[in-house]
């Protein structure tokens, strides 16, 4: 993940860094004054030796007739150094004017489009960017570091804290319901049967309720994988109502003391409209502990629009992002968070079980190159 974004953003950031350190405004000024140019030199090189006077005339000095002395020799060394250490910092130093900014961020906009960052995600890293770098004294010979500092943080930033999913599912009333929806072939039902097999792991018992009536490939679909994990399977037939089957399936687990239903939505994009009001009767008969969205992460900006619209329509609590293993960019890994201020759970990265990982955001940074 993020492969193609990282060696962009690597050159991009170089390039930036550089452009930025190339700045010779204040060189310029100076050049045209080498007198002063001489004298600041000398005397940055001075200042430490007075320094060292200062010192030991602080060590020495006990008696009080050279106490004045000292003291007047120090306030003496402060003012120069308060002078001085302007000029010098004007020397080690460059500014970056706003227009100059917005000149050199066009570079790193146009990448982070190309890897689906959605454009109110790339508004607020340039936001962050420009208030660490525009008219600030940026140390000379470490920009690229200053850079990639702001842009890390900005990018963590990005990133709601999730909860422990175990731990809400074990603090959590029993049957504990999570309804996972998103849209057709976004990898629903494989991630139910992923999480059916963490929480086997973790010795929680789970029931998984097919709820997409829809296909009668996806009944199938989850019975395969309830025999293969050896979980049951609630199911009505093909093209029956979606909620009474949830229904069933939270009666099932609170007969059988079982400890989480999982409910497998259809996510038909034709109808829109349909699906959403479909979704919302589950909803409201499941009355779920978690709704999760599950988003493929390869289709950039079309994930973020699902994800804003199940958002909007059901109000959902967290995130899984499927195919991760197959996306170079990463763009809606960076952007679903802040856009829908929920959590990212976990990445599904291939097609077995155990291809569930874990959402970390300090491991999104590191892989950005940050
Ligand atoms: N490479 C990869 N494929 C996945 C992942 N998750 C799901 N898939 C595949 O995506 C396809 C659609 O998944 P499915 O669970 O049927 O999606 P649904 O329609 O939302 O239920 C299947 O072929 C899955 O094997 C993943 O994390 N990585
Ligand atoms: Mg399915």
């Amino acid at each position: 993940m993020f492969k193609f974004l990282k060696d962009k953003l690597k050159d991009t950031i170089s390039k930036f860094s550089s452009k930025v350190e190339e700045s010779k405004e204040t060189e310029e000024k100076l050049e045209k004054q080498p007198e002063i140019k001489e004298e600041v030199q000398g005397v940055i090189e001075g200042i430490e030796e007075i320094e060292e006077t200062k010192e030991e005339i602080q060590k020495k000095s006990t008696q009080k007739e050279i106490i004045k002395k000292k003291d007047d020799l120090i306030e003496d060394v402060e003012e120069k150094k308060s002078f001085f250490g302007k000029i010098k910092e004007k020397i080690i130093t460059t500014k970056i004017s706003e227009n100059k900014f917005e000149d050199l961020f066009w570079d790193l906009e146009l990448i982070m489009l190309e890897n689906n960052v959605a454009s109110e995600v790339i508004d607020k890293i340039k936001d962050d960017l420009k208030s660490d770098l525009v008219d600030k004294p940026l140390k000379r010979g470490k920009i690229e570091e200053i850079i990639k500092e702001s842009l890390r943080e900005s990018i963590d930033s990005l990133f709601i804290n999730q909860k422990n999913f175990l731990k809400i599912i074990k603090e959590g009333k029993k049957p504990f319901v999570i309804v996972f929806v998103g849209v057709n072939g976004g990898g629903k039902t494989t991630t139910i049967a992923k999480i059916a097999n963490i929480l086997k792991k973790n010795k929680i018992s789970s029931v998984m309720v097919a709820a997409d009536t829809f296909r009668a490939a996806a009944i199938q679909q989850l019975e395969e994988h309830g025999k293969r994990l050896g979980i049951k399977v609630i199911k009505h037939d093909y093209g029956s109502d979606p909620a009474a089957v949830a229904f069933d399936g939270i009666k099932h687990a609170e007969a059988k003391n079982i400890d989480v239903v999982l409910v497998d939505t259809a996510g038909r994009l034709q109808s829109n409209k349909n699906l959403m009001n479909e979704m919302k009767k589950i909803i409201k008969v499941a009355n779920p502990n978690l709704k999760i969205f599950i988003g493929e992460s390869i289709t950039g900006n079309d994930c973020i629009e699902q994800a804003k619209q199940f958002n909007e329509a059901i109000k959902i609590d967290g995130i899984i992002l499927t195919k991760a293993d197959v996306d170079e960019k990463g763009g809606a890994a960076i952007s679903v968070s802040f856009i829908t201020q929920e959590p990212i759970l976990y990445f599904g990265v291939g097609q077995e079980y155990d291809d569930l990982k874990e959402f970390d955001s300090k491991e999104v940074v590191k892989s950005l190159g940050l």
